[in-house]
């Protein structure tokens, strides 16, 4: 059967000497979506390239004493790299310096050439080279350039050129951006563009002559064309126009073309009418997304403001980057970048909400099962309405992804995680497990654990790929998810008998530095910490008062415990009821940390349990043993405390 084509494309990006988190927006939203489209089974071209000509890069070049093209092979390999550690899975690079681009320039030209559309006269106006933009006198801002993100000086231009006649387009792209409500989106900017063109639209110079860093106009080799000219092209190039008329036959005309809002009107009015005055068909839907903003102002280069994304991935991997960009910022809208809000993000969805989940199942698997996913028996209400809800989010993520509504799906997505967590603290499995009438209740929660675990891991494979195959691969699946559907988000479909293991979590939870402070400054703060490491009595051999023995120490039984759960304490606002796996044996313990932590912080922590401690009974309910935490004298503050890195359940400490 034939596949249904889509074609997404990235802009292509001007090769900047720093690599900035924003440059990765776009083309991390382009992958989610190629990568979504590519599961549900269509025949899926994602594109994008680097800009590569201009007088711009000729001057940067010229100012570090190299070659033009030296200049570009440098930086166009950061940008490589950058994608590579992004996982971002293009399926081809144009790069505007390449001979088969080239070829398509030239002959875009000439078609509109010799269709009357592209004349030569004398230009005379302004340009601003950081953007390589033509403005008009009434259009400058204090004789600056009007691009709010720029406002630097502009230079006079008077010399001959080619233009390309924009005016006489003008009510033929009005006429096709009314009647294709679809074709500038969101539709505030539609609003904007139609507003724009009634304004008047001005012919367009579409050559130079002071600079020869680009490609030669074909009837004309002292005129290399206009760098815009030359890089919108790029969208044709990549669908194999000139080259492979059978692929280009299939992929054009571009499905989406994902942009920045500042480059909205180059793609909704020079490129539409560049189609049209060449007689080919125009890109269904241009989507002009927000800014990725650091305390307001736009992330870039020449304001300093700019956060490194090399460095974030190997802090915090590809994957917490890719969520954060594609969770955080409301598609379309501007969104703004911390390091609070990103660490914010990984703790709560990546390592409580996900990761706990998938760990959770698998130490309760281990414990019951011996790892093995059993058969489920009949589902009870309960277990309907978590089925429910899986089928029902697959089709809701499939409206929002092709509705471009990027974050509405992955929240969708996380409602069904939390649902799971939340079944899983209604089920209490550790109690079914206890008497051999519950087994089977035991074995279709189990089951009903491990398929949402593997519809949860393809329907993320798109937005964190690396995540979702460490999923599949801990469920016992075969080979990875992106070798398998979205078809198959079908209930039902895990094979019950297969083996999950369990591993270390996927996301540790990362603590905020400025929360605990270094070892050593406790005590000058708000009083000593109650518990303590080793440090105090060694070395010293003087003082013995108030010591204790090896031997009365030995008769502690401390353990580590991983919370399955935890719950509020009716009428005990101190308290919190949580259910710790000591590997043997599951313990219910009460813990006097409510103020502290709230219960789905804990699921899926490591404690240390004072293990034989005898039962005591608090608000009615029956704590078998405790829990260990440090406070501050005041009480301000409270830790607990935890192994320093994940263990056993039941590992003794000593
Ligand atoms: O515009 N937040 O290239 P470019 C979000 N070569 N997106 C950002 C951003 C930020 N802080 N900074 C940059 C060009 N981008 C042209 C395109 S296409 C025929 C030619 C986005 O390298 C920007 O909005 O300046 C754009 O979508 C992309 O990065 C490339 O920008």
């Amino acid at each position: 059967m034939e596949r249904k084509p889509f074609y997404i494309t990235t802009p292509i990006y001007y090769p900047s000497d720093r690599l900035h988190i924003g440059h990765a927006y776009t083309t991390t939203i382009a992958d989610a979506l190629a990568r979504y489209h590519r599961l549900a089974g269509e025949d899926v071209l994602f594109l994008t390239g680097s800009d590569e000509h201009g007088q711009k890069i000729q001057r940067r070049a010229a100012e570090q004493e190299i070659k033009p093209k030296e200049y570009v092979d440098r930086i166009v390999a950061t940008f490589q790299d950058l994608w590579r550690r992004l996982n971002v899975s293009y399926d081809d690079f144009v790069r505007t310096t390449e001979p088969r681009h080239h070829k398509v320039v030239q002959e875009i030209f000439r078609k509109i050439y010799e269709n009357g559309d592209i004349y030569k006269d004398e230009y005379e106006g302004w340009y601003c080279m950081p953007c390589e933009t033509f403005w008009l006198e009434r259009q400058l801002v204090d004789g600056k350039c009007p691009n709010p993100d720029c406002r630097r000086p502009v230079e006079l231009l008077r010399e001959e050129s080619y233009f390309f006649r924009l005016s006489k387009y003008q009510d033929r792209l009005l006429e096709h951006i009314k009647t294709h409500p679809e074709f500038i989106q969101p539709a505030s900017r539609r609003n904007e563009m139609i507003k724009f063109i009634e304004q008047g639209l001005e012919d367009l110079c579409i050559s130079r002559t002071t600079f020869d860093w680009g490609i030669p106009v074909p009837i004309n080799a002292k005129h290399v064309i206009y760098v815009w000219f030359d890089a919108l092209s790029n969208y044709l190039t990549g669908a194999g126009w000139l080259q492979d008329e059978a692929k280009f036959a299939k992929f054009w005309p571009a499905d989406l073309h994902l942009v920045g809002k500042e480059i909205v009107r180059f793609h909704t009015i020079i490129w539409p009418i560049m189609l049209m005055a060449a007689g080919l068909p125009l890109p269904k839907t241009v989507f002009g997304h927000g800014w990725l903003v650091l305390e307001g102002e736009k992330m870039s280069k020449s304001k300093g403001n700019v956060v490194d994304p090399v460095a974030l991935i190997e802090e915090f991997g590809a994957d917490a980057i890719r969520y954060f960009l594609l969770r955080e910022i409301s598609f379309g809208a501007d969104g703004n970048f911390s390091r609070a809000a990103l660490i914010q993000r990984i703790n709560s969805d990546l390592a409580n909400d996900l990761g706990n989940l998938l760990y959770r199942t698998s130490a309760m698997l281990e414990k019951f099962t011996g790892g093995r996913v059993p058969e489920p028996a009949f589902p009870s209400d309960l277990d309907q309405e978590l089925i429910r809800l899986a089928e029902q989010t697959v089709a809701v993520v499939d409206a929002d992804i092709r509705g471009l509504e990027i974050n509405a799906a992955l929240a969708a997505i996380w409602r069904l995680i939390g649902r799971a967590n939340k079944y899983i603290d209604e089920t209490a499995p550790w109690n079914l497990a206890k008497n051999e009438e519950t087994r089977a209740q035991l074995h279709t929660v189990l089951y009903n654990l491990a398929e949402v675990l593997r519809i949860v891991a393809l329907e993320i494979f798109a937005f964190v790929p690396a995540t979702s195959t460490r999923i599949w691969q801990q469920l016992g699946l075969e080979g990875t998810p992106d070798k398998h559907s979205l078809a198959e988000c079908r209930w039902g479909l895990y094979p019950a008998g297969r083996v999950v293991h369990r591993e270390p979590p996927l996301f540790p939870r990362i603590e905020i530095g400025d929360a605990a402070p270094a070892a050593g400054e406790a005590a000058s703060g708000a009083g000593p910490a109650a518990v303590k490491g080793a440090a105090g009595a060694a070395g010293s051999t003087q003082v013995t008062e108030g010591l204790i023995g090896i031997e009365d120490f030995a008769r502690l039984d401390l353990r580590v415990g991983t919370v399955l759960s935890a719950e509020k304490v009716e009428g005990a606002d101190k308290l919190l009821k949580l259910m710790v796996d000591l590997g043997e044996e599951t313990r219910q313990v009460v813990a006097g940390v409510a103020q502290y932590y709230r219960p789905e912080e804990l699921a899926g922590r490591q404690v240390v349990l004072v293990a034989n401690l005898k039962p005591a009974k608090l608000k009615g309910i029956t704590s078998q043993g405790m829990i260990l935490a440090a406070s501050t004298a005041d009480r301000a503050q409270l830790a607990i405390v935890a192994p320093e890195s994940r263990i056993a359940s039941g590992s003794k400490v000593k």
